[in-house]
């Protein structure tokens, strides 16, 4: 710990000397973010060799959490938060003409998931070192991260996001620990003494290289690691075609050939795309992250058949379930395990968590494909469903049907899925609901077989992030309120409930959320050049864009009201500022076609004098989460939206509700939860039921276009679309309409109706501005349960049986 000023001063200036050659008054503020970087990772470094070496001695069980995808964002703000520096370094470098916040803005927002699931894996990793719990991040290292998003007249446009091109701060290459991985060849076994043992001929192989980040608790002298792989040539192999056979120019092909494994992630949400590389991908992961683990397991345990009391892997989705064929070939191959002790290990090592129940988004790879990339790995996986299958005719048999609905592998598919679930000891689904519809619907068949591993734990957010960071000033009240034991037991911000009538604190609360919406509103000015109304409704809706999330609903109440707005401009309405953002899949076009009504929209509406600025649309670039840390503060309304039964949980809710802003949404995902925890005066809830809905999909019943016939205000709305009144040419939205016209698979004209009454309930709650303060306040005090300090606590007992270390107070600089 810096004692004094003079000393930060110090370091910092030696800091910026002997990294950049600079004196303060020529450092670039680039400069000066890369020189407080480091000062952070020298305070830290010797909290994290000594949390590795804790874990080591004290031999308590390791976690795994095995993801795709890991959201973190910035990492500065939030490591001087959990070191615990953060204001008091913020003032010494204003005291220097050093304004924090400018150099957080330096960093490179990596942006190494597509939503979600990634921000959800990134959350868990704040709180698990914030817990003290033994438990690690493992992930690809992509180059690109998810595209930059640029709105060019309208649309969409993609740009390569080199988040790496200045390199990352907080990244360690560990070269030494890097492992081999295998692609194709031949797989040939032969009997010795007894025993089969598998030769894999003319493997590509590739060099995994990992990078380590560290992972801070908060407070606590926690360090855990987020290990990323990245994908390079084996040396040698680079050498002999490039030198021994002359061939450069194809050397150089073929090591661009094998580093593409790590090149980009894939901008899909809650889609799955059968390619290749993402194949390679996905078993690039598993193999390295596990080889690796073993490696180290063996260095410090005795027998490797303890390995599943000392060890958890998680895997976040099925993009890892790889790992359980991985981990069978390694315990045999490798190890000189039976198939049966092999099988013991894996199947009690490894816990899944299932996030979607959408068809598009269950993955299934063709069986040609993985048997030509995966030898290996099909044998067992092929092995596996032969002896799962003859399990089940034993306790079904005749009923082929059941069977052939539950095999791993069917018609030429690998089901993910079913991998996952019949080679885990644990399943979960992230909200009540979720975890509901999967038991007694998706995976009816594998409750009924496997009852015991079925089991809930509903998503969380960290709240250091989303609130302590993102919400400065809300963070300062509550503080001074009822302490800072908030921060440490997120279920304290309960007792703010005591203050629900005290007229003061909730004018207190009004002036932070009026501040927070001033701030933003000149950030929108300087970036965007509009003027928005910082006392109208901010109305937020920010997400993936996605057929499921209704962006498009939301979008024809929008034009329903502006048209309303045009006939009567004295219609009595709170004025709104329609907030959106939100990426949308490069190749998903009604989705690219959402954004472009969306804009359209905002041109038309927010240029038009004649409705006193009653309304303004904006739809924000690029969405990422330092984006987000600016929007949920100033959010007065949550749009939840989602056809119920579609959204497993939503995370984004709960960050909302926990900067007080009020929830319109649906009964879906953690919406449910939500509504239980603040009651039904506290959040607006409309529109069909998951039971109502699945009912539809079931039994039929709902034709959209009769709908319309019978629904002039409907029909009058969805002209608009085609009829040239927008400024576009006049099929630009033809798709949209007829998606509605014809399918509306998403229901989004049958809730119409209950979606426009709740936003006029919206509208005439917030008119009593006491009574909004203190909806407000309800969901604040009500978030705890959001917290993923909640969450991952319910994981470590429920499912990883695995213990605190306390590591000491060993937090120092140098
Ligand atoms: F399809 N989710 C996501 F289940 O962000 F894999 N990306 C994905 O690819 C998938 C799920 C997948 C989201 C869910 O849509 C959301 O409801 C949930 O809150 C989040 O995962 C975290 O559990």
């Amino acid at each position: 710990m810096f004692t004094d000023w003079q000393a930060f001063r110090a370091a910092f200036l030696n800091q910026l000397q002997s990294m950049h050659g600079k004196s303060l008054e020529e450092a670039s503020p680039e400069d000066k973010y890369t020189a407080l970087a480091v000062m952070v990772r020298e305070y830290i470094s010797n909290a994290w060799v000594q949390t590795n070496k804790h874990y080591e001695n004290k031999g308590e069980k390791q976690v795994y959490y095995f993801s795709i995808e890991f959201l973190i964002g910035r990492l500065l703000g939030a490591n001087l938060l959990n070191i615990g520096v953060r204001s008091e370094w913020e003032k010494w470098l204003a005291e220097l003409g050093i304004d924090l916040n400018q150099l957080e803005n330096e960093e490179p927002d990596a942006g190494l998931g597509n939503g979600g699931l990634g921000r959800l894996a990134a959350c868990f990793l704040d709180s698990m070192a914030s817990l003290q719990l033994p438990c690690h991040g493992c992930g690809i290292r992509y180059k690109y991260g998810l595209f930059e998003q640029k709105i060019l007249d309208g649309y969409q446009v993609e740009h390569p996001d080199n988040w790496l091109k200045n390199g990352c701060m907080w990244e360690i290459r560990k070269f030494d620990k890097a492992v081999q991985v295998k692609f194709g060849g031949t797989v040939w076994s032969e009997e010795k003494n007894g025993k089969l043992v598998f030769h894999h001929d003319n493997a590509q192989t590739v060099l995994a290289v990992p990078y380590d980040i560290p992972v801070i608790g908060y407070q606590n002298s926690t360090v855990n690691t987020l290990r990323l792989w990245s994908a390079e040539t084996v040396q040698e192999d680079f050498d002999l075609l490039a030198f021994n056979q002359g061939n450069y120019v194809k050397a150089v092909e073929y090591k661009y050939s094998i580093e593409s494994i790590s090149e980009i992630l894939y901008p899909d949400d809650s889609h799955y795309e059968g390619r290749v590389l993402r194949l390679k991908q996905q078993y690039f992961l598993v193999s390295a992250g596990l080889q690796s683990i073993v490696r180290r397991f063996k260095k410090k345990h005795g027998s490797i058949l303890d390995f599943a009391e000392k060890i958890s892997i998680h895997i976040n989705d099925t993009h890892p379930a790889m790992a359980i064929p991985e981990l069978m070939r390694i315990l045999m191959d490798e190890e000189g395990l039976s198939w049966n002790e092999a099988w013991q290990i894996t199947k009690n090592t490894i816990a899944y968590t299932n996030h979607t129940i959408l068809p598009e988004a269950l993955e299934k790879w063709p069986v040609d494909i993985m048997k030509s990339l995966l030898p290996r790995i099909f044998m067992i996986i092929e092995e596996l469903n032969k002896q799962f299958c003859s399990h089940l005719w034993s306790h079904y048999p005749g009923d082929w049907q059941r069977i052939a609905s539950m095999a791993i592998i069917a018609d030429n598919y690998v089901h993910m899925a079913h991998l996952a679930v019949v080679g885990s000891y644990s399943i979960n689904g992230v909200a009540k609901i979720h975890t509901n519809i999967l038991k007694q619907d998706v995976m009816k068949n594998f409750y009924h077989f496997y009852p015991y591993k079925f089991n809930n734990k509903t998503n969380g957010i960290t709240h250091r992030r989303w609130l302590l960071k993102a919400n400065p000033d809300l963070a300062r009240l509550i503080t001074n309120s009822i302490s800072p034991s908030w921060i440490y037991y997120p279920q304290y911000l309960s007792t703010l409930l005591r203050y629900s009538e005290d007229a003061a604190f909730l004018e207190a609360l009004d002036k932070i959320k009026e501040t927070n919406k001033m701030n933003f509103a000149n950030w929108v000015h300087n970036k965007y050049g509009i003027t928005i109304d910082g006392s109208s409704i901010f109305d937020v809706h920010v997400k993936r864009i996605h057929a499921y999330k209704r962006q498009l609903m939301n979008a024809l109440r929008i034009l329903e009201l502006y048209t309303r707005l045009k006939e009567n401009p004295n219609l009595e309405m709170v004025p709104r500022t329609f907030i959106f953002a939100g990426k949308a899949a490069p190749g998903y076009f009604l989705a690219k076609r959402v954004i472009k009504l969306i804009t359209t929209l905002a041109a038309v509406i927010n240029n038009d004098s004649t409705i006193q600025g009653k309304m303004k649309v904006l739809f924000l670039e690029n969405y990422s989460v330092s984006l987000a840390e600016m929007i949920f503060p100033a959010a007065d309304v949550s749009e939840q939206i989602s056809t119920a039964s579609k959204e497993a949980s939503g995370t984004g809710n709960m960050k909302f509700m926990m900067n007080g802003a009020v929830t319109i949404g649906t009964l879906d995902g953690a919406n449910i939860e939500i509504h239980e925890e603040v009651g039904d005066d506290n959040i607006v809830i409309f529109g069909l039921t998951a039971k109502e809905v699945m009912n539809y999909y079931q039994n039929g019943g709902y034709r959209p276009w009769e709908l319309v016939q019978s629904d002039t205000r409907l029909r009058k709305l969805l002209d608009q679309l085609v009829n040239g009144s927008l400024p576009v040419p006049r099929e630009e939205f033809r798709v949209l309409y007829d998606s509605l016209v014809n399918s509306d698979e998403f229901f989004v004209l049958k809730d119409y109706a209950a979606y426009v009454e709740a936003q006029e309930k919206i509208d005439m709650l917030y008119r009593d501005n006491s009574r909004w303060n203190k909806m407000c306040l309800s969901n604040i005090a009500h978030s705890g349960k959001f917290s993923s300090d909640r969450t991952i606590s319910e994981y470590a007992i429920g499912i990883w049986k695995a213990k605190p270390v306390v590591i000491g107070d060993i937090l120092e600089p140098y």
